[in-house]
């Protein structure tokens, strides 16, 4: 049985007469070359959550809007972007039965900021505002995802680099929020060369793993690498 890889998808609200639920075909590359089976999941009333975790050998975290700053006691500030609290409400509950139950999440981009979150984290709501860089970390969302916008520093004793076996690794780089503080029980895996934490994963559980860049747009052996270990855990949880 090939591992089933739940996965909350976007809201696309405009237009807004017919709002649309999306997923970059991207994850879904990703996931199916690495052996998983995706599992997209529209907004599920929440009491039939538990039917759902069955169903969970792995959880995928996807880009996308901000978490709203309310989840870790901020004010939503007019520099935030857009919000979706439907999302944020699936994507935690999701979160917290795979952490209790060991069961392998990536984090990317949003998901990442979801994931600290969840450990009680904090983010900037605005990183060129908040935390100034000569780096740009927020390049065009739709026509520039592929592009390399600065480079990463692997940390040593992590999960990230066992499996990306690489010091330093160019990366995309299409968020304008980040990590202000870690979250509990959380520790960085990547920083960018202006410091901020550009991966992180939790220090007991089996594998939750988050970037703050889009190894989905790229098809080298780091970012397959990722994937495969992910869904090599994910594996190990469905038999
Ligand atoms: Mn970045």
């Amino acid at each position: 049985m090939k591992p089933k890889i739940l996965i909350p998808l976007a809201l696309a609200d405009t237009p807004k007469e017919s709002p649309r639920m999306f997923a970059r075909t991207a994850y879904t590359t990703a996931i199916e070359r690495a052996g998983g089976i995706p599992l997209f999941l529209a907004r599920p009333d929440m009491e039939d959550i538990m039917e759902l975790v069955e169903l969970m050998d792995g959880l995928l975290l996807m880009g996308g809007v901000d978490p709203h700053p309310s989840l870790y006691g901020e004010k939503i500030l007019p520099v935030c972007g857009d919000v979706d609290a439907g999302r944020d409400t699936l994507e935690l509950a999701l979160l917290n039965h795979a952490v209790e139950m060991n069961i392998p999440v990536l984090g990317l981009c949003r998901g990442l900021q979801v994931m600290n979150i969840h450990f009680g984290g904090t983010l900037y709501q605005d990183i060129p505002s908040q935390f100034p860089s000569i780096i740009k970390h927020e390049s065009h969302a739709t026509t520039e995802r592929k592009r390399i916008m600065h480079s990463v520093e692997i940390l040593p004793d992590t999960i990230l680099t066992n499996v990306l076996r690489v010091k330093h690794l160019d990366v995309n780089s299409i968020h304008h929020q980040g990590i202000k503080t870690l979250g509990n029980g959380l520790r960085a895996s990547a920083k960018s060369p202006d410091g901020l934490i550009e991966g992180i994963e939790h220090t007991l559980h089996p594998f939750c793993v988050g970037t703050q860049w889009h190894p989905e747009e790229f098809d080298d052996t780091p970012s397959r690498s990722l994937f495969g270990a992910f869904i090599e855990k994910a594996n190990t949880v469905g038999t």
